[in-house]
């Protein structure tokens, strides 16, 4: 099977025997290598190869990409905006990080929207997910995880810009994350993974693990604000939500609540949660809920036992879950288990009824290979599994591998495509959604190894392209990524219209204005210094290629704060202030206003200048900073 994949899309020999030393080891005595080719699957091959697919991933110079990628930037703390399918990076929006292009995490506008959080620099964003209306992408909002300070963000998908930003209380390293779908995102929902006692106040035992929890989050979409919490047993990994709005579902790995790994994995099953929206709205409005930690967040109880959640058995350490675009199905991915544990949600309801078993909501468990960790989906019954030890994408087909679980003779396997090496997420041309349209499948490769040029001991990440468009998958792009995605969405660019200039009175500033209409100035045509004590609030415009002020004089200590106003009108022309050796910089955009404070601590002439090119005059412009001691 290898050999026919490989021949398809050009892997060396040489390529093929390094694969095999790095993943195939764990192989042994597994029992895990899925159903072998037929005859009729290498017959339906050679057709489409035969008849080549109209999908092309050339995207000439001067051409617009089909797909917007929002892809997260795992360890960098960012979000990034990749073409589809040529694969070329558009965007980096920063988020949980510090930026020095555009002064992210520096200026006053940014420092404001990360609020209580706006001290912290760093952040591991794994999850970026829009919003919906009726399963549908509507482009409004980007939502993201922070793992490692455990927070929730949101982009604005007009702007391109983080517009809030929530520290989840509670709550422990917030992971998995995806958006209400049905009849709109309501809810952002997500999960808190590591386990920490309820009340965390080191006041108790803190070796009691029966009082540590993890919490599973709802959020409110539009205002960013806590709406409840639910204690489960276990901890949380990933999650999704179905297509009718009434049911989320996630993964829960350390069943066992051990606190090392071996007894993390002790037990031959954990199990996926299944939480009842209707049935937890109801009990947060009668008031059956507690507080914690001295907040008041309503934290429900949705252990095992409680009518609110179901827990639902599956092999040992669950990853990924996806929910299937036809609303059928979630799909839980085995990762220690070579196989996929299929939940039918037409049966939620029975089951919460208690009318069946846990288990009885299970329609079909197939075996793909070794190490399933993500699932993705086309538009014609058939899903996408990333194969972690194997280093493959396993495609099969969803009827098939039920009808197969049915005792019918049936091979369920379509095809499975090595890819390099060791993938994590896989996504599908607006796979998570109504829309998905089975065109294109990114796979991102957590190791790229031999693929691309030697950069140091730090390699890059692999993000590959797949036409999925015919009856064979076919690796068409390598594309190097920088630390570290870990999931990204493909949206079809009709969802998006991005704003060419900022609106004056968007409310990404409106704070800096009001702040200036205090000090009675008009920033749109005022260059002007207001003192305050040692608070010096200096405003001034900038139009290619002048700064509206070309010196301001501060006493040495005072606390300066700059305020530019973009007057330019032209789209594109972005400006920038940078004080020199004083750390100091930022982006304006066209028609903006941005601010950033700091301390007048050196004596004598600094210059401030543009720092983003704007005019053939650039280097001109600039000012002075006149610093008496
Ligand atoms: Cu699988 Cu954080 Cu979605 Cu990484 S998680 S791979």
């Amino acid at each position: 099977m290898n050999k026919d994949s490989d021949s398809s899309n050009n892997i060396s020999l040489e390529n093929e025997d390094r694969r095999k030393f790095f993943g195939k080891t764990a192989l042994i005595g597994a029992g895990a290598v899925a159903a072998p080719m037929t005859a009729t699957m290498f017959a339906t091959m050679a057709k489409a190869n035969a008849s080549e697919v109209e999908n092309s991933a050339t995207v000439h110079p001067g051409e617009l990409d089909e797909y917007y990628g929002f892809w997260s930037g795992g360890q960098s703390g960012e979000v990034r905006i990749l073409g589809i399918p040529s694969m070329r990076e558009l965007m980096r929006i920063p988020v949980f990080n510090t930026d020095s292009a555009t002064g992210w995490g520096l200026t006053n506008e940014s420092k404001r929207i990360k609020g209580d959080s706006a001290h912290l620099h760093t952040g591991d964003s794994h999850h970026p997910h829009m919003s919906m209306t009726d399963g549908q992408y509507d482009g409004k909002y980007v939502f993201i995880n922070d793992k490692a300070n455990t927070r929730v963000a949101r982009i604005r998908c007009d702007i391109m810009k983080c517009d809030k930003m929530l520290t989840v209380p509670n709550a422990y390293a917030i992971h998995g994350l995806r958006v209400q779908k049905v009849p709109y995102t309501k809810y952002v929902i997500c999960n808190g993974e590591f386990e920490v006692p309820i009340v965390n106040d080191g006041k108790s035992s803190l070796n009691d693990v029966s009082t540590y929890r993890s919490l599973y989050n709802v959020i409110n979409a539009e205002t960013m604000e806590m709406a409840f919490q639910v204690e489960v047993d276990g901890n949380l990994d990933n999650t999704d939500a179905d297509f009718d709005g009434k049911y989320f579902a996630s993964t829960c790995y350390n069943s066992e609540m051990g606190m090392n790994l071996g007894d993390m994995i002790s037990s031959e099953r954990d199990h996926v949660v299944i939480f009842n929206l209707a049935r937890c709205e109801a009990a947060v409005k009668a008031g059956k809920f507690k507080t914690y930690n001295g907040n008041n967040v309503p934290v429900l109880n949705g252990r095992k036992g409680s009518e609110l959640t179901r827990y639902i058995p599956v092999p040992k350490s669950p990853h990924g879950m996806n929910t299937s675009p036809d609303g059928k199905y979630f799909v839980a991915n085995g990762k220690l288990s070579p196989t996929v544990s299929i939940i039918s949600i037409e049966k939620l309801d029975d089951l919460f009824a208690d009318k069946i078993k846990p288990r009885d909501a299970i329609v079909a468990e197939p075996e793909l290979g070794l190490g399933p960790l993500h699932t993705a989906f086309d538009n014609r019954g058939n899903a996408y599994t990333t194969l972690f030890l194997d280093s493959q994408i396993a495609k099969w087909n969803i009827q098939d591998a039920i009808d197969a679980h049915n005792g019918k003779k049936v091979n369920y396997l379509r095809q499975k495509l090595d890819v390099h090496y060791q993938p994590g997420h896989n996504h599908t041309s607006q796979g998570e959604t109504r829309d998905t349209d089975g065109k294109w499948l990114v796979v991102l490769c957590k190791f790229s190894k031999d693929r691309f040029l030697p950069v140091g001991p730090l390699r890059p990440e692999n993000d590959q392209l797949i036409d999925i468009s015919g009856d064979e998958m076919k690796l068409v792009h390598d594309g190097p990524t920088y630390a570290e995605p870990h999931d990204c969405i493909i949206v079809h660019r009709s969802k998006l219209k991005p704003l060419k200039l900022w609106p004056r009175n968007d409310p990404f500033f409106n704070e800096t204005i009001a702040q200036a209409k205090k000090d009675g100035v008009d920033v749109y045509t005022q260059n002007k210094v207001i003192r305050d004590g040692n608070k010096v609030r200096v405003y001034m415009t900038s139009i290619a290629p002048t700064f509206g002020m070309t010196e301001f004089k501060v006493k040495l200590g005072d606390e300066v704060t700059v305020v530019v106003t973009n007057l330019d009108q032209v789209e594109d022309v972005t400006h920038g202030f940078c004080m020199t050796n004083h750390g100091v910089q930022m982006e304006i955009g066209p028609q903006a206003t941005s601010s950033l404070t700091f301390i007048a601590n050196k004596p004598g002439v600094h210059w401030y200048y543009c720092n983003w090119f704007c005019h053939a005059l650039h280097m001109e412009m600039r000012g002075r900073m006149l610093v008496e001691a």
